[in-house]
This record gives structure tokens, sequence and C-alpha cells, in this order.
């Protein structure tokens, strides 16, 4: 039998490599994508076959966490084995700005998903994309077992969406699973985040379009991991025989200022000549600093990194690099892409 997922946030830099590594094990995947006025599928077009060939084994969906009876009609429609919730509003700093649709799309949409899932029947696995940000002021190192002090509107939303997965969990007995993951990065990372708003610059420096770029605060520490790396790890969790939370992280602080200062060596640039300050990119509350501990996902999922962040960042600025030659895609080889009729989004 062919296995089928259903994973929201599809469109995202995890959803798209998810997808990815799900097809490759031969599921049927379909993705949730949010209706917008221009394509916002860059990241899953490679993925892209005529839904109307044999062989298509990946579909897209309209959809939006925001909608409850969209969420059961798509459930109903496609009785998935498998659920990933990776839909959100992810940026920490614009959750400050947007509290209330934060709430609402990653906070409620994590409930509306699971009565959904409830209120349908469906007897499936379910992974929930909780976040190292929900530990926020608790200094690290960071594990299952340390208690949540989140220091923004993302984080409070996301703590919200960690126990309503465990209350469905004890309260229903569903398959329902908290992957609690640090800062994972690619080239496909979100142009607004810290460590691809540096590789980017970088590229862009060095081919002579920009001079410089302005940041926030420096001193924060994160781990940052490789996000196909965490995203094998999402998959793993649910096979696990019993539910569970479990923490992917690579145990490797590094700071703001030593990714940037990687980042500019990397291609032989002094840092200090190109990076300037703006206190718009500080956030009223910060986390200072997120090191996790996933010993737990090591000893029973057998999950483990193996990228470090030095060689990450070599990943994404030789990527940007490359990207600036083939006009912004730099996940996708030089080769002709399909096209992406939006006729085909099923509705
Ligand atoms: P991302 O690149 O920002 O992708 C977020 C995805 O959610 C996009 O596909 C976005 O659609 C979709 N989305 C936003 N609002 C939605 C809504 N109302 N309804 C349905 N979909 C919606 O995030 P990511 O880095 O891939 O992260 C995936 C998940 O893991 C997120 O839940 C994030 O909070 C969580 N997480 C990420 C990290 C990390 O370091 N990357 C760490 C811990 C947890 P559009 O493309 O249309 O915007
Ligand atoms: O790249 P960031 O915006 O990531 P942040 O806030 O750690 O959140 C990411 O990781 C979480 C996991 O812990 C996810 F749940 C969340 O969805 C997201 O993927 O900022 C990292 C650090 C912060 O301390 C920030 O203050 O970089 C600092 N920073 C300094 N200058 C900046 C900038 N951040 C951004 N985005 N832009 C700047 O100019």
């Amino acid at each position: 039998m062919v296995k089928r997922a259903l994973v929201t946030g599809v469109t995202g830099q995890d959803g798209s490599y998810l997808a990815e590594l799900l097809l490759a094990k031969g599921y049927e995947v379909h993705g949730v994508v949010r209706r917008a006025s221009t394509f916002n599928t860059s990241r899953v077009d490679h993925l892209y076959v005529d839904p109307h060939e044999e062989d298509a084994r990946f579909f897209l969906h309209y959809g939006d966490l925001t909608d409850g009876t969209r969420l059961a009609t798509l459930l109903s429609k496609l009785h998935p084995d498998e659920v990933y919730n990776l839909g959100a509003q992810s940026h920490v700093r614009v959750s400050f700005d947007e509290p209330e649709h934060t709430g609402d799309a990653t906070g409620m949409g994590t409930i509306r998903l699971l009565e959904a899932i409830r209120q349908v029947g469906l007897d499936c696995r379910y992974y929930q994309a909780s976040s190292s940000e929900m530990f926020g002021a608790t200094p690290p190192p960071q594990d299952e077992s340390t208690p949540f002090y989140p220091r923004s509107p993302y984080g409070a939303a996301k703590v919200y969406a960690y126990w309503v997965t465990r209350n469905y969990r004890e309260a229903y007995g569903m398959h329902a699973t908290n992957g609690i993951l640090f800062n994972h990065e690619s080239p496909r990372r979100g142009e607004t985040f810290v460590t691809r708003k540096v590789t980017r610059a970088v590229a862009r420096i060095q081919a002579g379009l920009d001079d410089h770029v302005y940041l926030g605060n420096l001193d924060a520490v994160r781990d940052w991991g490789y996000a196909p790396e965490y995203v094998e790890g999402m998959w793993r969790m649910l096979q696990q025989d019993e539910p569970d939370d479990y923490v992917l992280a690579t145990g490797v602080p590094c700071s703001v200022r030593d990714w940037v200062s990687t980042a500019f060596d990397h291609v032989g640039l002094d840092w200090e000549k190109y990076v300037r300050f703006d206190e718009r990119y500080l956030r009223p509350t910060e986390v200072d600093a997120l090191i996790g501990d996933a010993g737990k996902a090591e000893r029973a999922v057998g999950w483990k990194t193996e990228v470090t962040p030095d060689q990450l960042v070599r990943i994404m600025v030789d990527a940007d690099v490359k990207a600036l030659e083939h006009e912004g895609r730099p996940w996708i080889d030089a080769v002709s892409l399909p096209s992406w009729p939006s006729a085909h989004l099923a509705s």
C-alpha cells in the first residue's frame, strides 16, 4: 500500500524538503497551499508532475490553517496516513507586528487541524512543528524537560500548539508527536531570517550589487542545523510505534556575529566594512541563547546531525553566489524548469 501524507506549509523551506523526502520514500504527497495573488510555489515547482499522469504522486490543494472547515474537507477527502503540520506565521520579529494573526495561524491553526482529524474520525499519525523558540528565556542547554518561557507572540503560540498536541494525544489517544526543532537553515531559507539575509548579502556585495547590509542584535546565540537533516528527523519520529516529543538540534552554539564573520570570510571580505546596525531589527524581547540537546532523538529514533555550522555557512553562501547566476533559484540545478500552471492546484 502506498502511504499518503498531508503537509501544511508545503511551500515553505521545511515543507519542500519534506515533500521531496516523502516522494523519494514512495509516498503520495498532498500539500496545502494558501491562495495568493502571485505564484507562491517556487520551492516545490521542481516536484511538479502533471496530475493527469498516471505516475503523479504530488498534489497541491488550496487551504489555510485559519479555515477549519476546509481542513476537515481535505482530511475527509484524502484520508492521509500521516499529517505534518508545518504551516505557520514563522517569523519571530513579524509576530510582534502581527500578534493576533500569528496566534490565529500558528496557535489556533494547530487545534483546528487536530480537531478536524478528530471530527473526521481519522486514524492517522500527526507531526507538530514545535520550536526551540518556546524555551525563550530559559538558559541552555535545552532539552525535552526544559521549562518553556516564550519571549514572543510566536513563541507563545507555539507553546499553545505544543500543549494541544500533547492534550489530543492524552485525551483521545491520537498518535500526535511534537518535534521541538532548533533553528535549521538551507539555501531555501526565507530571505528575512538572519542566516539567509547574511549569505544573500555576502553574495550581492561580492558581486558589486550592494555596499552593505543592516542587521540588529549580533550577540544572540543560536544552534543552526541543516534543514534536510531535520525533515528526516520529522519522518523518523512518525515511524515510532508510540507518539512522543523530541528535540532536534546540533548542540553547537554560534553567535550571529560568528555567522556573519564566517560568511564574509568565505568570500575573502572583512565583515566589519559592510555590516551596519539598524534598531528596526531588534525585538522588544530577545531570546539570547538557544543550544539544544538532541540526545533523546539520537537514542530513540537514531537521528543525528552531520553538517556543522561552518559547513552550513559555506553551503548557503555558495548557493547564493550561484543563485545570482540563475535568477534566485539556488536549489534547482540549472536545467529547464517545468511550468506550474495554477490550474493544477486541485480545488
Ligand atoms: P517557512 O519557510 O516560513 O514556511 C511556513 C509555511 O507555512 C509556508 O508554506 C507558508 O505559506 C505556510 N503558512 C503560513 N501561514 C499559513 C496559514 N495561515 N495557513 C496555511 N499555511 C500557512 O517556515 P519553515 O522554516 O519551513 O518552518 C516550518 C515549520 O517549522 C513552521 O511551523 C515553523 O514555525 C517551524 N519551525 C521552524 C524552524 C526553523 O528553524 N526553520 C525551527 C523550529 C520550528 P506561504 O509560502 O504561502 O507563506
Ligand atoms: O533568523 P531569525 O529571525 O530566527 P529566530 O528568531 O531564531 O527564529 C527562527 O528559529 C526558531 C527556532 O528557534 C523558529 F521557530 C522560527 O520559526 C524561526 O525559524 O533570528 C535569529 C537571531 C535573533 O536573535 C535576531 O534578533 O538573529 C538576530 N538578528 C540580528 N539581526 C536578526 C537580524 N534576525 C533577523 N531576522 N534579521 C536581522 O536583521
